[in-house]
């Protein structure tokens, strides 16, 4: 082929979406038949950071616009999060774990998208399939994505495909899992470098909701008190980026990974009212706190998109 083919991820890159692509490079010979490079949507988060620093992996260059290039997509199919210039006929592969965004192709592509933890468990059984054989520093990409995306487990998204998978990877790369995912969580709470726009963008997602545009952040965190104390920044922030980004609703939430809940900004009236009619949880001072709550994906998104579908 004389033009280039790319692994992507989505806009605010997480662990799980980078390390995705990067797996899929290292593969694309033996499932695709060809090679490929794998880049990525936006500056790399901490977390990322840490784990490809350990492995001594080079970070994927950042991609602006698609151009010519032919593209996989993973870890999203929303059109929303995918960055600009993907047409119908250079789609050539999607690997994800998140509901069907709404993405069109032109001619027939690879797609695989189960509703495991993480993409880097989709892309493990993939491998699985095939009798691919998957070397130390792959298996250890793979069980990072399934800690970070699952946060050790405790996530509602957390299958037994995905404990059965890190058991089996874990017999290749013999980690501490109790020291490893201390390293993981410490980086991903990690604030250094951190300003507060990036507390809210980092892992923020844009989602069409019927008609009704909805944004919401998220930050995984050991110890929420390091952000709630930013609390009138953030919402500030918030309320600058909801007017800037022409949002209906925007939320936040800052997940405490160690106990398992959630705080949930509500920076206006209109997000107040429609908290309340979805979510249980008591306000104190601009936050709802949402107990139990972890998963974007499977507690907030659905109640929202339920609700406002509907309208
Ligand atoms: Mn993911």
């Amino acid at each position: 082929m004389n033009y280039k083919i790319i692994a992507i991820g989505h806009k605010n890159p997480d662990t799980d979406s980078v390390l995705s692509a990067i797996l899929i490079s290292r593969f694309a010979k033996k499932i695709f038949g060809f090679e490929i490079d794998a880049v990525v949507a936006g500056k790399i988060n901490n977390e990322t950071n840490y784990i490809l620093e350990k492995l001594k992996l080079k970070k994927p260059r950042i991609l602006k616009i698609i151009k010519k290039e032919a593209v996989i997509l993973v870890d999203t199919t929303e059109p929303k999060q995918i960055i600009d210039g993907l047409m119908e006929n250079n789609l050539l592969a999607i690997i994800d774990h998140h509901n069907f965004g709404g993405l069109k192709s032109s001619k027939p592509i690879f797609a695989r998208v189960e509703a495991l933890g993480c993409t880097g468990s989709v892309i493990y059984k993939i491998l699985q399939e095939r009798n691919i054989k998957v070397d130390k520093i792959s298996a250890t990409l793979i069980i990072t994505c399934i800690i970070s995306d699952t946060l050790n487990f405790n996530s509602p998204t957390t299958t037994a495909d995905d404990k059965k998978i890190f058991r089996e990877l874990n017999k290749i790369v013999k980690l501490d899992v109790k020291n490893f995912v201390n390293e993981i969580f410490t980086a991903k709470s990690n604030l250094k470098g951190i300003s507060v726009d990036d507390i809210i963008s980092k892992d923020y997602k844009q989602f069409d909701m019927g008609r009704i545009k909805v944004g919401i952040g998220v930050w995984e965190t050991t110890s929420p008190e390091t952000v709630n104390v930013q609390k009138d920044k953030i919402i500030q922030a918030l309320l600058e980026k909801k007017s800037e980004e022409k949002m209906d609703y925007l939320f936040f939430a800052v997940v405490d990974i160690i106990k398992n809940n959630s705080d949930l900004y509500i920076v206006g009236q209109e997000e107040a009212e429609l908290a309340k009619s979805v979510f249980s949880g008591n306000k104190k001072e601009g936050l709802i706190f949402l107990r139990g709550v972890v998963s974007r994906k499977k507690q907030l998104v659905p109640p929202l998109m339920d609700k406002l579908s509907r309208e």
